[in-house]
């Protein structure tokens, strides 16, 4: 059930919260200065489910840093292509800004559909030691599937959904609307040719079905380890392995969150 070539884009006009964290920050992370002047929480990107067998209604996004730390300020948005564009169009971008990283330092927003799907008995739930939030409303997150995406998470985003940042598609950014690039993955997808933007790649995978992008991914300190399609097992939603913890901590703040979904759903 590959989902090549077929790209929908559903507007998810979904307004959420999500909890952003401290955590170990990564080696690019500059050091911004919070509202009070201090060090800005550093954080990092920490697991992402992006497909998964049937509808991918359990879509998440993990994100790792200082136990507690505020996320205010904080967007996570995936840039990609377009139906006419090949790369650098900011395919969805969610305001973390009202929400914190729980007493394990992590903090996993997810859609209100997260837990439905069952593999082998088996369904995901967020773990109790880590914040987690409900964005939007039902399937409201929908990762672009079969395809090479960007995942960046920002400080201060002041572009838009569907703003081309790659006129040249080029592979370089012509234009970065935020003030400090806190951590970047790129998944990739088998013989693609566009463009991503980050120096961390995974993928791709020898998975068909995902046109080798990878479903699922997840940072275990070291680096970025591929997951299952129709399975839970590599799943850990608001927990995980001990990480070292990032750098400094401080405050930012915002609170909105516009979604853009371009992952197709599948049954
Ligand atoms: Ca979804
Ligand atoms: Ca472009
Ligand atoms: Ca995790
Ligand atoms: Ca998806």
């Amino acid at each position: 059930m590959d989902t090549k070539g077929t790209k929908e884009r559903a507007a998810l006009g979904a307004a959420v919260a999500i909890a952003c964290m401290a955590t170990g920050g990564p080696a690019h992370a500059g050091l911004a200065k919070g509202a009070d002047g201090a060090p800005a929480p550093m954080f990092r990107i920490s697991e992402l489910r992006v497909d998964q067998q049937g509808a991918d209604t359990d879509e998440y996004v993990e994100i790792l840093g200082q136990a507690g730390s505020s996320l205010a300020g904080c967007w996570f948005i995936a840039i990609g292509d377009s139906g006419t564009d090949p790369g650098g169009v900011v395919e969805m971008a969610i305001d973390l800004s009202a929400w914190s990283l729980g007493s394990n330092g992590r903090f996993v927003a997810h859609e209100a559909t997260f837990g439905g799907t069952a593999f082998d008995g088996r369904t995901l739930t967020a773990d109790p030691a880590g914040a987690h939030a409900v964005i939007g409303t039902g399937d409201s997150l929908n990762f672009e599937n079969s395809d090479s995406v960007t995942y960046m998470l920002v400080r201060s985003f002041s572009g838009t959904v569907g703003m081309d940042l790659d006129a040249g598609n080029d592979g370089t950014l012509d234009a970065m609307p935020w003030k400090e690039l806190l951590d970047s993955v790129a998944f990739v997808r088998s013989n693609s040719t566009d463009p991503v933007y980050a120096a961390v790649r995974v993928g791709p995978v020898d998975l068909t079905a995902t046109g080798g992008m990878p479903p699922h991914a997840w940072f275990d300190g070291n680096g970025w380890q591929a997951g299952e399609y129709a399975s839970w097992m590599r799943d850990t939603p608001g927990g995980g392995p001990a990480v070292p913890a990032p750098g400094a901590v401080a405050t930012v703040s915002a609170a909105l969150c516009m979604c853009i979904g371009r992952g197709r759903q599948r049954r």
